[in-house]
């Protein structure tokens, strides 16, 4: 029963977002009362919810969510849902997961938005925070929930924010905040890009120092203290020393590009974006090159899964929109003959954008999933299949010495997967099915 003096918090959708949430609350002991809806009849981490804490699966209770104080709503559910509009309407407040951390978190917080780019930078940043010899938290869209790093205590956070995210979010407080670029994705969920850019926007409202990208000057911030990054121009950009591209932050050459780790021009933009925020939050320029040198990247980004018979697998399941799969396919060269893997949830997306690149390749374009024909138009002759692993089965045939099978899908993996990583995992582990089966033919007469 709701009491006069407990607070009454709805929570919407449970996931890992929604169990993050509840730990919290329930943390906190302060006398909230807690439930939980979720509109999935089997929501994720329903297992793990705390004991006492009700949850409403399989649809809404509007009586449960209409009597709120507090409504915490999932990143996955677009505040436009009419049910939440309807508490919205009754003036009951709407926040996000990052909300709650960012009015609890004590320590200093780096914040991370873009269409692309983001896991990577997130990461290499806390890597760069590491080699200095702080204690860092790195979490947010990632996938590792914020509010579950506050129990540890860290020095400084670093955090990957969707839009999403930011949307529920008011009081986030940054000590250097980056929007790396804008790019199409997530039209399902805006009202066109402006919408998709102002919930991006947001994370500059309260930052002390805004970065932003001077080669996509969709992402420059209206007001307030800035310094930007680009390839050409910027506090921090390239430079060249005797021939070769340095690093080169506010004047100081810092590091030769080909001492990064990470492969692909569009790391060496992440790579200033990372230096931009480490500097900001005092990080010294030896910790920031010993990540550069070591780090090499996250699992489903351009990873090579396996090589076999001269051919290259290659999985970047994280390429979920044009964009991201246009990074993987910039100045892509090879002895033989591209075989991309593309389609999935294409999230109303226009793909036209792939067209110049593909053109310029000699390619074979498998498309697969529920939105495989809004690929078809791209190439003469594609090759369309329901499911990535018959996609597969048609490229382990049509492979020779030299060519690279590259899982690259410009769109969401929901609609045949759990979530990117699974269909990550299954691209390789059915590539070596692949390639086990083809070695076992060759010795069987
Ligand atoms: N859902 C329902 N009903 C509900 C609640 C959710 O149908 O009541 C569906 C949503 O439509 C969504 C899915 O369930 O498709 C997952 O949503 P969620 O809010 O439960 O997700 P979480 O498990 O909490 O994961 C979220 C982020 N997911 C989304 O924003 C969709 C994760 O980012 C993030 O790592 C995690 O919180 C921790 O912060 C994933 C993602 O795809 C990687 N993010 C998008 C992206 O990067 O493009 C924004
Ligand atoms: P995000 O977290 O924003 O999805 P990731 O670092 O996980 O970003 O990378 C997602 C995809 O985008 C991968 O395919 C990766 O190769 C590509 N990518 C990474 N950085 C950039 C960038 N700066 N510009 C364009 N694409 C990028």
């Amino acid at each position: 029963m709701k009491t006069e003096a407990a607070k009454y918090i709805v929570v919407i959708g449970l996931g890992m977002t929604g169990l993050s949430v509840v730990r919290h609350l329930v943390k906190k002991d302060d006398g909230a009362l807690v439930k939980v809806i979720d509109t999935r009849a089997n929501p994720p981490g329903a297992d793990q919810l705390p004991e006492g804490v009700e949850l409403h699966a399989g649809g809404w209770n509007m009586e449960w969510l209409l009597a709120a104080d507090l409504i915490v709503a999932s990143p996955g559910i677009a505040l436009a849902t009419p049910e939440l509009q309807q508490a919205a309407e009754a003036g009951i407040e709407i926040v996000g997961d990052i909300e709650l951390f960012a009015r609890d978190v004590t320590a200093p917080v780096i914040g991370i938005t873009g269409s692309n780019g983001k896991s990577t930078v997130t990461s290499l940043v806390g890597e760069m925070v590491k080699a200095s010899g702080l204690n860092v938290g790195v979490g947010g869209n990632i996938g590792f929930a914020a509010l579950d790093m506050l129990a540890n205590n860290h020095d400084l956070y670093v955090l990957e924010l969707s839009s999403f995210q930011l949307e529920t979010t008011s009081s986030l407080d940054t000590v250097a905040a980056v929007f790396l670029n804008l790019s199409e994705d997530h039209m399902d969920r805006y009202d066109g890009m402006d919408d998709y850019r102002d919930a991006k926007l947001r994370l500059f409202d309260q930052t002390q120092l805004a970065v932003w990208n001077q080669d996509d000057p969709e992402t420059k911030p209206s007001s307030g203290t800035a310094v930007s990054f680009g390839f050409a121009a910027g506090d921090y950009t390239l430079t060249l020393k005797e021939g070769a591209e340095w690093l080169t932050a506010k004047g100081d050459q810092v590091m030769p590009v080909s001492d990064i780790a990470l492969v692909g021009r569009h790391n060496v933009a992440n790579c200033l974006a990372a230096m931009a925020l480490a500097d900001a939050a005092g990080i010294d320029r030896a910790a920031q090159c010993s990540a550069m040198r070591e780090y090499r990247g996250l699992p489903h980004r351009c990873q090579q899964v396996l090589e076999h018979e001269g051919v290259l697998w290659v999985n970047d399941s994280k390429a979920t929109n044009p964009a991201s799969s246009l990074a993987a396919l910039d100045g892509l060269q090879l002895a033989g003959r591209l075989h991309l893997l593309v389609g999935g949830d294409g999230k109303g997306a226009d793909f036209s954008a792939l067209k110049p690149v593909l053109d310029k390749l000699k390619v074979t374009l498998y498309c697969f999933g529920r939105d495989r024909n809004a690929f078809t138009s791209l190439v003469d002759a594609p090759v369309v299949t329901e499911t990535m692993q018959e996609a597969m089965d048609i490229a382990a045939k049509n492979v020779a010495s030299g060519d690279m099978v590259l899982l690259s899908p410009a769109c969401a993996s929901l609609d045949q997967f759990t979530n990117f990583m699974v269909r990550g995992d299954t691209f390789a582990a059915y590539a070596k099915t692949l390639a086990d089966q083809s070695a076992g033919e060759q010795v069987t007469p």
